[in-house]
């Protein structure tokens, strides 16, 4: 009783004390005018004498195993490492969410064997009630998505242009957690819809969290935020009938489009094979609008992010991508999933194109304009680190389902631009995970929490975590000796004090900028960079999309839109959908542009970057029946073990069969299960009674015609070239035929490494585009 009491008369005594140890609030003369703004000062603080007066209560040392001992001296422990909240069930038993062992998990709880289910049956009602809530709202756009965790490594110290804390020093390695998403189709839409990928990275740096929320594209299709209900409306299944799903080939979408002509340059991208990426692994990554970078002089610049990846940029081909969406709706979610699991970590090297207020001023385009490039050929891009996806969430739900992206977080050292689409992000992502999320404290979800530090005076709300000490929840305070303060210029957030230039009229206006208003250079240049075969997908794309619209004045007003882009497009666009006159261009909204930096950027192509030549993550089929020659598939599936690639060995059914030496060969997949446009490549091997019975198989010709058509490199040994023939192949059957550039390898029974050598080349350079036709010859 004495203690207690002492305790409660110390309590008073040394709030009195700490109260008084501030007599005044001394940062208020500071909080005004233009100067104190762009250099908030710290806040104070006073140091109480022990830890009683900031405390709830007197009973806090009263401990038990649940509510543990007391909040641990500064420290928010609801933002700590993931282990706090994984459970491993290994050697457990089941139990309710309460923790009561369940000892009958099979039968619900009846009056009599048959007689009637009671209501009283708590643990049944306890998982069917959760059961019934195990959905969420799926988001609005990006629903379709696939995480990863990894590291964000510095190359070298760059701050020179940053303090933010990822780019501090060499070697620095930052967590990071990335969802790649598509944007039209919903949660559980195919993977290879014709689409943008979201490319979405959340930074746990030191000093909070930092979301670089980025798409596969680095342009979009409006230019203001006020259009982006407009054009997920126009793009996602039309209302009456919620069709099509995954596609954007459809009459709303292609009305939207065709009527806001700034879409042109994103519509180029969207209809190149950018859309169809081969792998989450061979995409890249763009931030899209500018940024700014800030250093500790506060200096600042402006910066566009690149991701650019290790493997290469590679991509599907259409007809293959229709397929795989049937046999595997889930083929990039499984193909990351597969790298991550095997060792083959997808990497991306992050760089930056920098450039200054002043440089921006001259460039011909507006740099605010999300629809516009900053071509790499007039600013190059300065590498600053890579990233390592190498590890897969325990929990699909809890990590990728639920992370949430906002890009309001940013940390000191970055800063936004004034680009009006970003703006209006900044609001968006916040107010879709209140809702989606159920409340304003999804902060507190795991995957969410910060590294950094978490202390505000926000309370309550769904869902509340964290349990805070103390009665104070405002600031300024006496009572809490002024905790949390402010952190001040030196250590805490500064918005730069980016001015408004002298020479634009200033005022409320709802306008856009005159530079907005060119809408068809860039996408010209981005067409003119392509390889002809890019270009022939794009027309074919475009051919594909509008032969859809059921309404014809909407395929001739996009025709009309891309003839502004390329005559030679639009010509051959208009010809793929039987118009036999052209319409006359749209009007322009500013008929003289000013001249182009740049009119030709091979970055641009996605042939410009073949990647390292590594096969790791890639797939063959190796195609077998009874009476193949074993030794060489064995040694043919080792050879590209060797290189990193997976190779299948696939049968007209799973299981053993016997080789043509009598040995025991198991097929790991079936031509039915895992059919060709699955595989990256293709080997037929030798062995006359093998090659026999693949030859009555219409699977193997399937098989054989997609790898043709879809240019990718075929190897067939010995006698195994009939099965070529048969597929209607148009190859010879002169022995000394080894069309190695062509990617289709014939080669010699016994013709030992050197064709395996040719093959992995030819694997190497992915697709063999020299053998495509359209229409296709098979
Ligand atoms: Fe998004 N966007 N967006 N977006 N976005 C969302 O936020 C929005 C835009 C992007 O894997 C939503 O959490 C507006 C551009 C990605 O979880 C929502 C505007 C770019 C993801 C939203 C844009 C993106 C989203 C839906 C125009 C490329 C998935 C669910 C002003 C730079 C993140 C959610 C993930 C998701 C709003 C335009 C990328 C509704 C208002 C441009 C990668 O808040």
């Amino acid at each position: 009783m004495d203690d207690a009491s002492d305790a409660a008369s110390s309590k008073v005594a040394q709030t009195e004390q700490l109260a008084a140890g501030m007599p005044f609030n001394p940062t208020k003369a500071g909080e005004h005018g233009f100067a104190n703004g762009a250099m908030p000062q710290a806040g104070v603080t006073v140091e109480p004498a022990s830890r009683l007066p900031t405390g709830s209560t007197l009973s806090e040392a009263n401990g038990s195993a649940k509510t543990g001992s007391v909040a641990p001296d500064g420290v928010n422990a609801t933002i700590d490492s993931l282990d706090r909240v994984r459970v491993d069930s290994a050697g457990q038993t089941l139990t309710t969410n309460q923790g009561v062992k369940i000892a009958d998990n099979q039968n619900s709880l009846k009056y009599g064997v048959r007689g009637p289910a009671l209501l009283e049956d708590f643990i049944l009602r306890e998982k069917i009630t959760h059961f019934d809530h195990e959905r969420i709202p799926e988001r609005i756009v990006h629903a379709r998505g696939s995480g990863a965790h990894g590291y964000f490594e510095c190359y070298d110290a760059a701050t020179d242009l940053t303090m933010a804390a990822p780019f501090r020093e060499a070697g620095k390695l930052t967590p990071v957690f990335v969802r790649f998403s598509t944007v039209q189709g919903e949660r559980g839409s195919k993977d290879t819809a014709r689409d943008v990928r979201g490319f979405a990275v959340k930074f746990y740096t030191d000093e909070g969290n930092w979301d670089l929320v980025g798409n596969n594209i680095p342009v979009f299709f409006i230019q203001d935020a006020m259009k982006f209900p407009d054009l997920v409306h126009a793009v996602k299944p039309e209302p009456h009938h919620q069709m099509p799903q995954a596609a954007s080939a459809h009459d709303t979408f292609w009305d939207f489009v065709s009527l806001m002509p700034e879409s042109t340059h994103m519509l180029m991208w969207v209809m190149s094979d950018r859309a169809i990426p081969r792998s989450y692994a061979t995409m890249q990554g763009f931030g899209v609008h500018s940024f700014r970078m800030v250093n500790e002089q506060g200096s600042s610049v402006f910066v566009k992010f690149h991701w650019t990846p290790k493997a290469g940029t590679h991509s599907l081909v259409w007809d293959e991508a229709v397929k795989i969406s049937g046999a595997d709706p889930d083929y990039h979610r499984r193909d990351l999933y597969e790298r991550i699991e095997s060792g083959a970590y997808p990497e991306y090297e992050l760089g930056v194109q920098v450039f200054t207020e002043e440089q921006a001023e001259e460039f011909s385009f507006d740099i605010l304009d999300a629809t516009k490039i900053v071509p790499e050929e007039l600013i190059p891009i300065r590498p600053l680190g890579r990233m390592v996806l190498n590890r897969n969430p325990d929990n699909f739900f809890s990590e990728t389902e639920q992370v949430a992206f906002c890009t309001a977080h940013i940390v000191p050292g970055l800063d936004f631009s004034n680009d009006p689409l970003l703006a209006g992000r900044i609001h968006s992502y916040v107010d879709t995970q209140i809702s989606r999320l159920g409340g304003p404290n999804f902060h507190e979800i795991p995957i969410n929490a910060p590294l950094a530090p978490v202390h505000n005076n926000q309370r309550d709300g769904m869902h509340r975590q964290a349990i805070p000490r103390g009665k104070v929840a405002y600031e300024p305070n006496s009572l809490a000796g002024g905790c949390p303060f402010q952190a001040g210029a030196a250590h805490g957030f500064v918005s730069v004090a980016a001015s408004i230039s002298s020479k634009e009229a200033q005022g409320k206006v709802r306008a856009k900028p005159e530079k907005f208003a060119d809408h068809y250079t860039q996408a010209t240049l981005f067409f003119e960079s392509q390889t002809p075969v890019e270009q022939d997908h794009i027309a074919n794309a475009f051919r594909f999309e509008l032969s859809k619209v059921t309404v014809p004045a909407i395929r001739e007003r996009t025709v009309a839109m891309l003839r502004n882009a390329s005559e030679a497009l639009a010509a051959k666009v208009a010809k793929g959908l039987g118009m036999d006159t052209l319409p006359d261009p749209l009007p322009k909204a500013m008929p003289d542009v000013p001249t182009p930096e740049v009119l030709k950027s091979p970055a641009l192509s996605l042939l410009h970057r073949p990647g390292d030549g590594s096969l790791a993550g890639r797939k063959v089929a190796i195609l077998v029946a009874p009476g193949v020659e074993g030794e060489f598939v064995l040694a043919a599936q080792a050879a590209l073990l060797k290189q990193g690639a997976v190779a299948r060995i696939v049968g007209p059914r799973i299981g053993p069969m016997a080789t043509a030496a009598g040995d025991a060969l198991d097929a790991d997949a079936s031509m039915e299960n895992e059919p060709g446009f699955l595989f990256d490549a293709l080997i037929l091997a030798d062995g006359a009674l093998a090659i026999a019975a693949l030859a009555q198989d219409g699977h193997t010709m399937e098989f054989i015609k997609d790898q043709f058509r879809h240019c990718k490199p075929i190897l067939a040994v010995g006698e195994s070239r009939q099965l070529l023939m048969k597929a209607g192949l148009p190859i010879s059957m002169d022995k000394s035929l080894a069309q190695g550039g062509t990617g289709l390898i014939v080669a010699e029974a016994g013709a030992g490494d050197g064709a395996m050598d040719a093959f992995i080349e030819a694997m190497a350079r992915h697709r063999h585009f020299g053998r495509e036709m359209d229409p296709p010859l098979l």
